[in-house]
């Protein structure tokens, strides 16, 4: 087997976004495109020679290809090791703590999350470094920066390596060791989370959902859920991991989550629900009868998570990203701990979680995690939940109903706009941007501007810095809009209107989100003019 080197040239546009590159499917099978873009990784992190990687993803479509490039890629650079899973296939936060679990030189994740899969549809590759998290804005501007001065890349001329089979292999001069995805993941749960007390409220009569969307948590539910702790066969619906997802969009909320909802608010919705995404790093909670916000999820899992053994000692801090509610805020107060506020991006918790400063962190999007791993972790949420339920014996509704009564309620809600001309996404941030300084004390939609600004961020241990974190303006009496653009889009510009209220009136904790937000809602409106500029009648998406 020889390892050769083949010219090419940078290709525009290979620059990371939110969570890695993300393009349409077919973009990344063009002509060097994901070949260039491997490169540069390796460059970028001052190559693989003698490293061991871990590689997988979420079984898309064109997963399996991307991978075997990867590998030959790695030999032919000198890799020493690559740790892969079964198939091809790793969860995201199991590739996570395959990292750190193995002490590996970091791991290459092919995802493209939430976002549908198929030759048409969207395709992603990030790079995690060694403590299991995605790369921090610093190497990932090295490597965007190389793949403007790539001009060659390195392969090997190999047949495809067997993945169908756990064990070892050879390529070229490097190690291929095919692991169970599943195995060192489920053992780590186990021992964060008391699996005797969840046993036992499986054995009690205790029924649950959890819907896979047929993406990559099928398995890893399955194996948990159902063969260790005792949930009925068949509590895992759309288990089996397909490349096109089913045809569907993998994205745990109440529109693409939709036959979980309608059965959660029906007569014969169980005790518990709970679905995930493409990668099985974000999660959705629902009770019976009741949805969990994101947000809301975030701060009951702050305030309970003494109850499972891993936290059993109490919080360091937790961190929320800056569109999140401030909802964990509350419950951070009156535990007497810190709360961080980040930008957009699960890669600006790493620092406070390698440094001990925050436990448990969270994102209005659906993603929850812990120090445990360093992703966002959609099965781990849900069993934190359990141990929850298990622990206090009480309904989902019931601790919502409690926690808001303790803490008040911060309604929320997001509104996205999607698949907005670039240019125009641009001209409303534009505007709105460069009227910020003279919105306070000013009225919109029947509210008054307390104070804006434009949100950057100075990391609190290792100081760098992000700016243009997206625009924020708060009203009188604590209610809060944030407008952003997404960072994971691959068509057009997705403008994010993140919307907020607290309310503290014991009998005014019960409204319906959108009717309580109205007002909000309202002066989001007539501070950009979103709807008239896009000419649409409403959102694409409301979580
Ligand atoms: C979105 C979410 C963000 C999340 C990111 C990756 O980013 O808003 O909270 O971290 O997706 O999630 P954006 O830039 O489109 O708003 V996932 O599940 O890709 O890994
Ligand atoms: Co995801």
């Amino acid at each position: 087997m020889d390892a050769i080197s083949v010219e090419t040239s940078p290709i525009e546009g290979q620059k990371p976004g939110t969570s890695g590159l993300r393009k349409k499917t077919r973009v990344f099978m063009g002509p060097h495109y994901l070949e260039n873009y491997v490169q540069a990784i390796f460059d970028g992190i001052g190559g693989v020679a003698g490293k061991t990687l871990v590689v997988g993803g979420d079984g898309r479509y064109f997963n399996d290809r991307a991978i075997q490039v990867i590998l030959r890629m790695m030999a032919a650079s000198g890799a020493a090791r690559a740790i892969v899973g079964q198939d091809g296939i790793l969860s995201t936060p199991a590739a996570s703590n395959l990292i750190r679990k193995r002490g590996t030189d970091g791991g290459l994740i092919l995802s493209a999350s939430h976002n549908p899969g198929g030759p048409d549809e969207d395709f992603g590759l990030k790079y995690n470094g060694p403590n299991g998290g995605p790369a921090s804005e610093g190497v990932t501007d090295r490597i965007f920066a190389a793949t403007k001065e790539v001009r060659s890349y390195r392969i090997l001329e190999a047949q495809d390596v067997d993945l169908s089979a756990q064990g070892e292999s050879s390529l070229g001069g490097m190690v291929v060791e095919v692991v169970d995805p599943v195995a060192d993941y489920a053992a780590l749960m186990e021992e964060l989370f008391d699996f005797d007390a969840i046993r036992a409220l499986f054995a009690g009569g205790f029924t649950m959902r959890f819907d896979a969307m047929h993406a990559v948590t099928g398995p890893y539910a399955r194996a948990i859920l159902e063969e260790r702790l005792g949930a009925v066969p068949g509590t895992v619906v759309n288990a089996v991991p397909s490349p096109d997802f089913g045809g569907g969009h993998p994205d745990p909320n109440p529109i693409w989550a939709k036959p979980l909802m309608d059965l959660m608010m029906g007569a014969d919705a169980p005790d518990f629900g709970a679905a995930s995404d493409g990668d099985g790093d974000r999660n959705m909670i629902v009770g019976r009868g009741c949805y969990v916000t994101p947000s809301d999820s975030l701060a009951v899992l702050a305030a309970n998570a003494h109850l499972a053994p891993a936290y059993a000692g109490g919080l360091a801090g937790v961190a929320r990203s800056m569109p999140t509610s401030g909802a964990v805020d509350r419950v951070a107060e009156a535990m007497g701990i810190d709360c961080y506020e980040t930008p957009t991006g699960w890669k600006f918790f790493g620092t406070l979680l390698d440094a001990g400063r925050a436990t448990l962190c969270g994102e209005e999007s659906a993603g929850t995690g812990s120090d445990h791993v360093r992703e966002k972790d959609g099965v781990w949420a849900v069993l934190l939940w359990l141990n929850i339920l298990a622990s206090t014996g009480r309904s989902v509704a019931d601790l919502m109903a409690d926690h808001w009564t303790r803490f008040g309620r911060n309604y929320y809600s997001r509104h996205d706009y999607e698949a907005v001309d670039a240019g125009l996404a641009e001209e409303i941030m534009g505007d709105l941007s460069a009227r910020l300084g003279d919105l306070p004390e000013t009225m919109a939609g029947g509210l008054t501007v307390s104070a804006a600004d434009e949100f950057g961020y100075t990391d609190p241990v290792d100081g760098s810095t992000a700016s243009g974190q997206g625009l924020r303006v708060w009203f009188e009496g604590g209610a809060r809009a944030v407008f952003r653009l997404s960072g994971t889009g691959t068509e057009g510009a997705t403008v994010r209107v993140y919307l907020e209220r607290l309310e503290t009136a014991p009998d005014a904790l019960h409204q319906e989100p959108q009717a309580a937000l109205a007002p909000v809602i309202a002066a989001a409106e007539e501070l950009t003019g979103l709807r008239a500029k896009t000419g649409r009648a409403g959102p694409d998406v409301v979580t």
